[in-house]
């Protein structure tokens, strides 16, 4: 059986004040749910602070949305693996459909990533997903596959299993659009799919793939009950801690 996992990425959004007080009525709200992991995904500038506060509460995890692959050097702008992990966040979300469309990141790119997190101990949240183009081209499996072979190349089936995938369809973020549940699903079985024939059938099981695209309290409940769906990266429904401590509460 694998632990569900809910994820809040804030995206640009929320200060270390906007944290203080989410966190005040969030913590309240989830403080019996540990059933499942909970992480919160704030921008840089406040994951100390996020940080500081939720090494007091075992089952809610701090991560970041992004990182450097290289260690340390000139990097202008840059933060590396090692200094995320000196924060104690415990997860990195890596080729998100944003950092992928508007900053260039490739899947080679995320792929060196995802190396350096697993190396530095930090759990990656690997986004993959088709626009709606690709989709209407009836390119979904094709797309898919490239993302994961390229941004997983290399990784060994022991760790790949502690690998977390989100399927973020590009077209259903931040759009109101939803995935059906049985879309979301077709798609979840083929990432498996795809999972065993790069490790194995084992591994591929093992592996935690979050649904991300819209997701809010009134269509979790359809999308947690899809066998290969476990679990959500939220965007906008994550700003507000009583949506998010719903959503977290729904799937639990
Ligand atoms: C997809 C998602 C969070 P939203 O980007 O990663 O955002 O829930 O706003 O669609």
């Amino acid at each position: 059986m694998r632990k569900k996992i809910i994820a809040a990425n804030w995206k640009m959004n929320q200060t270390i004040a906007d944290a203080a007080s989410y966190l005040d009525s969030f913590l309240l709200e989830v403080a019996d749910e540990k059933r499942i992991d909970i992480v919160i995904v704030p921008p840089f500038t406040a994951l100390a602070y996020v940080s500081e506060r939720l090494s007091k509460v075992q089952h809610v995890k701090s991560g970041a949305q992004n990182m450097h692959w290289e260690k340390n050097g000139a990097f202008t702008g840059e933060i590396s693996a090692g200094m995320i992990r000196e924060l104690f966040a415990r997860y990195v979300v890596l080729g998100h459909s944003e950092r992928r469309t508007l900053f260039g990141e490739t899947d080679e790119i995320v792929n060196k990533k995802t190396k350096a997190a697993i190396a530095a101990t930090l759990t990656p949240i690997v986004c993959i997903g088709e626009t709606l183009a690709e989709r209407d081209a009836g390119q979904v499996e094709q797309v898919l596959h490239t993302q994961l072979t390229g941004s997983l190349a290399g990784i060994p089936a022991k760790e790949l299993a502690d690998v977390v995938l989100a399927y973020e369809p590009v077209w259903a973020i931040g759009t109101g659009r939803t995935a059906t549940p049985e879309q979301a699903q077709e798609a979840h079985a083929y990432i498996r799919k795809v999972l065993a024939e790069i490790s194995d059938a084992a591994t591929a099981e093992k592996v935690r793939i979050q649904y991300g695209g819209s997701v809010k309290p009134g269509n979790t409940g359809a999308l947690m009950g899809q066998p290969d769906i476990d679990g959500a990266l939220v965007g906008g429904a994550s700003l507000v801690a009583r949506d998010f401590a719903e959503i977290v509460k729904i799937s639990a």
